[in-house]
């Protein structure tokens, strides 16, 4: 199964969207493989986001990610890479579709609720920088049997 790494950013958190945001993706048939509610080191925040380090943004990207604890995940599926992309929708919410995340709980580009990885190398990578081995959890789901046709 592929796996991809999904963080419920600190404006997710204040507006009370975790359950609702881990509702849609249980209810789509994925599976929840490892968790953590925290406060990001800066070593991590950095890590995570180092392809945007020259961006004019990255300061109050830092900033955001920063101002509050974070929920991060991993999720279990195949394509799970993409189907959670769909799941959370364009980067800015002002033009992610409703039915997205972004698109029903989102405005500004720099409060987008939630980021998602964006190819399975980035999965593998993003995975690696918050979360060990030990703590990604293997079991199988009941209704794998009939969310997978084979
Ligand atoms: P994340 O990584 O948060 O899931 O977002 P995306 O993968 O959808 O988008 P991204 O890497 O291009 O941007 C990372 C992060 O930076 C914020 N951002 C981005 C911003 O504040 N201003 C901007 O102009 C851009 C492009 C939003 C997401």
């Amino acid at each position: 199964m592929d796996r991809t790494f999904v963080m419920i950013k600190p404006d997710g958190i204040q507006r009370g969207l975790v359950g609702e945001i881990i509702s849609r993706f249980e209810a789509k048939g994925l599976k929840l493989s490892a968790s953590r509610f925290e406060n990001l080191p800066d070593t991590r925040v950095t890590e995570q986001y180092k392809e945007h380090l020259a961006k004019p943004f990255f300061p109050s990207l830092k900033q955001y990610i920063m101002g509050g604890p974070c929920f991060l995940m991993v999720w279990e599926g195949r394509n799970v890479v993409s189907i959670a992309r769909k799941l959370i929708g364009a980067t800015n919410p002002a033009e992610a579709l409703p039915g997205t995340i972004r698109g029903d709980f989102g405005i500004d580009i720099g409060r987008n609720v939630i980021h998602g990885s964006d190819s399975p190398e980035s999965a593998i990578r993003e995975i690696a920088i918050h979360f060990g081995q030990n703590e990604l959890v293997s079991y199988t789901r009941i209704d794998e049997a009939v969310i997978y046709e084979y």
